[in-house]
């Protein structure tokens, strides 16, 4: 089974007393206001699932993933992703699955004590009703190979399905994510074992899923950001591929797989994919000479404004730099007989490389929101200009043409083709009113009834939605409508 890109579900790590100092502090001083803030710029930039952590010696750990879980379940922009409840101890996950919202998911089991403790966590797991994190550790130690991974899973799939009837799509593997390149050479295939794993679990394993957390891998090269960006990312890039649904990720800090250094990447690759035996050396010295160029790398490098004007705009949807958007669209307006030529063309052209990327798993999702973001600048720059265009082709004050009702229909969450169809209608003299995204079908109809439109407009990207979509037309045919439904 495959995957892309597009359906893998970041978690995001920040929420973790462990992983991250800023968020360590912050609950050790009792700044739960500004942790709170962490869990939001997650979601913000991407995140679908939170993973909460508190084990911290120096905390009262249940009381602290309490407090926080009950904070963010009160927050409607945090507590519409579930939450991670992420410890080693099993008191804590009990303190948190009593208090968290919706369904929860519990990391992680294992048979790390036996079958016995494993088998009665995921009976409490059930009862509470939530999703279980299952890494691949048993009485032994942790899995390293990836025959012991899938030996591990299939015990562990086996016992949960049969001796407890926990329900196979709730059962998350994590077959351990262990660094690579350390110098050690039996670490050399620890990539390819858990790619391989990955791939057979999902084939024999029905339903289930898989996780990992991902920034172990780069373990070594610490300090180095480029390096660790471009190695999460080709491992994720061929992980995805075999079947991994999730991952423990720094949302902010992943490079995208084609904008990587080409030497850069084949030496990443080799690494990963156990390709050659002096690959480590080889990355090491690459490593050395890419050192320092993380994180800023891509705002220093601007060789990139020398390229022609459409290209600087795919450039900045692509890398989701807003520097010089305005400037960008404001120069292919010019270049432009109308404003709206720059969106359905340079801007369009770059958003379609971002869906191809993204559908192939060379882009992930937080660095699509930042896409979107940069689109919807370069729109808001664009809409005075067809406002006035709109004003010089006398239509201003004129009667409407007609009164349309726009939603991106509920499930989904994509508007900026809504939006611009929204632009190009009140160009051309259409009163628009638009109800946002995520709109349920009673909702589009009380509107459209009340405000007597002459059209109904629905958008929607994602698959489910087409669905949505002949459920309002039905809704509309039921209650007796008789405008059209454009799509
Ligand atoms: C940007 C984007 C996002 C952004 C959206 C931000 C926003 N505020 O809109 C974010 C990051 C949030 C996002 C999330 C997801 N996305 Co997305 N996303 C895209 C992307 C890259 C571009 C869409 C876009 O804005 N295009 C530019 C606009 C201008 O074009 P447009 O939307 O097609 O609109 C034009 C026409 O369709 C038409 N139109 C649009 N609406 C209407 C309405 C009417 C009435 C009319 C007449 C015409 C019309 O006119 C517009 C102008 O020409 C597409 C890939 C792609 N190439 O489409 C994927 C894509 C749509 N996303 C995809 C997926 C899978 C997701 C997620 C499920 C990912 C995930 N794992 O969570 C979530 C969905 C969440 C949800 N429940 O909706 C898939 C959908 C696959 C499928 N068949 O289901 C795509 C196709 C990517 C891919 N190749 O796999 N996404």
């Amino acid at each position: 089974m495959t995957n892309s890109g597009a359906t893998f579900i970041n978690i995001g790590e920040r929420t973790n007393v462990t992983g991250s100092a800023k968020f360590r502090k912050l609950i050790e001083a009792d700044d739960y206001a500004a942790a709170v803030e962490v869990a939001r710029e997650q979601v913000e930039n991407g995140a679908q699932i939170i993973d909460v952590n508190m084990d911290e010696g120096l905390l009262d750990s249940e009381a602290a993933m309490v407090t926080f879980l009950n904070l963010i379940a009160a927050e409607p922009d945090i507590a519409r992703v579930p939450v991670m409840i992420d410890s080693s101890k099993w008191s804590v996950i009990e303190a948190g699955l009593k208090c968290v919202q919706g369904k929860g998911i519990v990391n992680s089991i294992s048979m790390k004590e036996g079958e016995e403790p494993f088998l009665e966590q995921a009976r409490k797991v059930l009862s509470y009703g939530a999703a279980v994190v299952v890494m691949a550790f048993d009485e032994e130690g942790q899995a390293d190979t990836a025959e012991r991974k899938i030996s591990i899973c299939e015990r562990a799939y086996k016992l949960l399905t049969e001796e407890v009837c926990f329900p196979p799509e709730d059962i998350i593997f994590d077959p351990n994510i262990f660094a690579v390149a350390t110098g050690i050479e039996e670490h050399n295939n620890y990539g390819v074992d858990f790619i391989e794993a990955t791939r057979a679990i999902k084939e024999k394993l029905p339903y289930v899923h898989v996780s990992g957390g991902v920034s172990n891998l780069s373990f070594s090269f610490r300090g180095n950001n480029l390096v660790r960006e471009a190695m999460h990312s080709v491992f994720l890039y061929h992980a995805i591929a075999a079947g991994m649904d999730m991952g423990i990720v720094n949302a902010g800090q992943l490079a995208i797989y084609e904008d990587i250094e080409p030497e850069l990447r084949t030496r990443v690759e080799d690494v990963i994919l156990n390709r050659r035996d002096d690959a480590t050396d080889r990355l090491l010295e690459a490593a050395e000479r890419f050192k320092g160029q993380g994180g800023k790398r891509k705002v220093e490098d601007l060789s990139w404004r020398e390229a022609p004007v459409e290209e600087r705009i795919t450039h900045a949807l692509v890398s989701g730099i807003a520097t010089f958007i305005v400037e960008d669209t404001e120069e292919a307006r010019q270049k432009a007989t109308r404003p709206l030529h720059v969106i359905e063309g340079p801007l369009m052209d770059g958003m379609n490389v971002v869906g191809d990327l993204f559908g192939s798993g060379k882009m992930f999702l937080p660095q699509v929101v930042k896409s979107a973001r940069v689109m919807k600048q370069a729109v808001a720059h664009l809409m005075p200009f067809m406002d006035k265009e709109k004003e010089e082709l006398g239509l201003e004050g004129a009667r409407a043409a007609g009164k349309i009702l726009l939603a991106t229909v509920k499930g989904d969450v994509h508007d900026i083709g809504k939006n611009i169809v929204g632009v190009v209608l009140q160009c051309n003299n259409y009163e628009v009113i638009d109800l946002g995204v995520m709109v349920p079908a009673q909702k589009i109809l009380e509107t459209a009834r009340e405000n007597g439109v002459d059209i109904i407009g629905l958008s929607g990207l994602i698959t489910p939605s087409l669905d949505e979509m002949c459920h309002v037309a039905a809704e509309m045919e039921r209650e007796g409508f008789d405008i059209p439904l454009l799509i």
